[in-house]
């Protein structure tokens, strides 16, 4: 695999460094997730996230599917507690909400949006945002609240979708596309893709430096929307929580035995946890 040199700081303010967990902690310590998502035919999208916020470190990790035929447990990963998406008291969890969606997402995310502590939001979260003109306001609720972080985490389409405009025009200036969906919004916005932006409303953004095309291939975007809750659960700002997570998903990356394929459930699995934290 390809070694990074350490680049200069300046690059990774966002970036937190490894954190060793204090001896006394508990899983309580560590934060709840839920991952909401799972339509009927889209479970995986759902398991990889909440299978790769277990591996970055999340105390507990709650799957609320949108498939009432959903199974009592996963037989893979028996750690995650699957339920019924409206069993969960989303007050104070952190949640990540959209990965194998599909159209049942929009009907829960009044419900998100207003209670999640943390909220990640990926995939047919997105695209109901912006198919949806009324859910904004309620982003924008939780932008006012100040203790409601929301981190949203579109490709370059899905950003497209949100802004309005085409996917070349988003590429042309991806700096200027996540600042401007991270402003209108009130969020931290991970702009992913070669070079994955990471934006807030009031900063500079960042350029993630690691990563490489390996990653191009189906759920590895899902584990990215899991790494980020684990980190908001264990207590960091979105802003770090987003860049750590995405540098940490790149590291992995290009640290892949060249072998050895990378799929998203490997990836899921593959051990982030001794580098979470705030
Ligand atoms: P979706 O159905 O939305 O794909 P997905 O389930 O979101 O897949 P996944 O979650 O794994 O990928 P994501 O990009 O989130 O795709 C539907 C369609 O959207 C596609 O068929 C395509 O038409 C369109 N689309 C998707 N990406 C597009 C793009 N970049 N430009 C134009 N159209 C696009 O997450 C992938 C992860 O891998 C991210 O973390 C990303 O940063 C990383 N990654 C991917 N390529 C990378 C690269 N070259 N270098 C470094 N990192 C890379
Ligand atoms: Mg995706």
């Amino acid at each position: 695999g390809v070694e990074h040199a350490q680049p200069p700081t300046a690059w990774l303010a966002g970036a937190p460094q490894p954190a060793s967990r204090p001896h006394a902690s508990h899983k309580g310590s560590w934060g709840d997730v839920a991952v909401i998502g799972g339509a009927p035919g889209m479970g995986g999208a759902a398991l990889l996230a909440a299978t790769a916020a277990l591996h970055a470190g999340a105390g507990r990790v709650f799957v609320g599917l949108l498939d009432d035929a959903r199974p009592a447990y996963e037989a893979s990963q028996p750690e995650l507690m699957l339920r019924a998406w409206d069993s969960l008291d989303l007050a104070g969890m952190h949640v990540a909400c959209g990965c194998g969606g599909g159209q049942a997402v929009r009907d829960v995310l009044p419900r998100v949006l207003l209670q999640a502590r943390s909220l990640v939001l990926d995939a047919d979260a997105l695209n109901a945002l912006a198919a949806v003109a009324a859910l904004r306001p309620l982003l924008q609720a939780r932008a006012r609240h100040g203790e409601q972080a929301t981190v949203l985490t579109p490709h370059p389409l899905e950003a497209a979708r949100l802004l309005g405009c085409t996917v070349a025009e988003v590429q042309a200036d991806r700096l200027a596309a996540a600042y401007t969906l991270a402003v209108r919004h009130g969020c931290v916005v991970v702009l992913k893709g070669s070079g994955t932006v990471v934006a807030e409303p009031a900063g500079v953004p960042l350029i993630n430096p690691t990563g490489n095309a390996r990653l191009a291939s189906a759920g590895t975007g899902d584990v990215l929307a899991g790494l980020v809750a684990a980190r908001l659960a264990a207590g960091a700002a979105p802003f770090q929580a987003a860049a750590g997570a995405v540098f940490d998903h790149g590291l992995a990356a290009d640290r892949w035995p060249q072998g050895e394929p990378l799929v998203a459930s490997a990836l899921a699995g593959r051990g982030f946890w001794s580098r979470s934290g705030p």
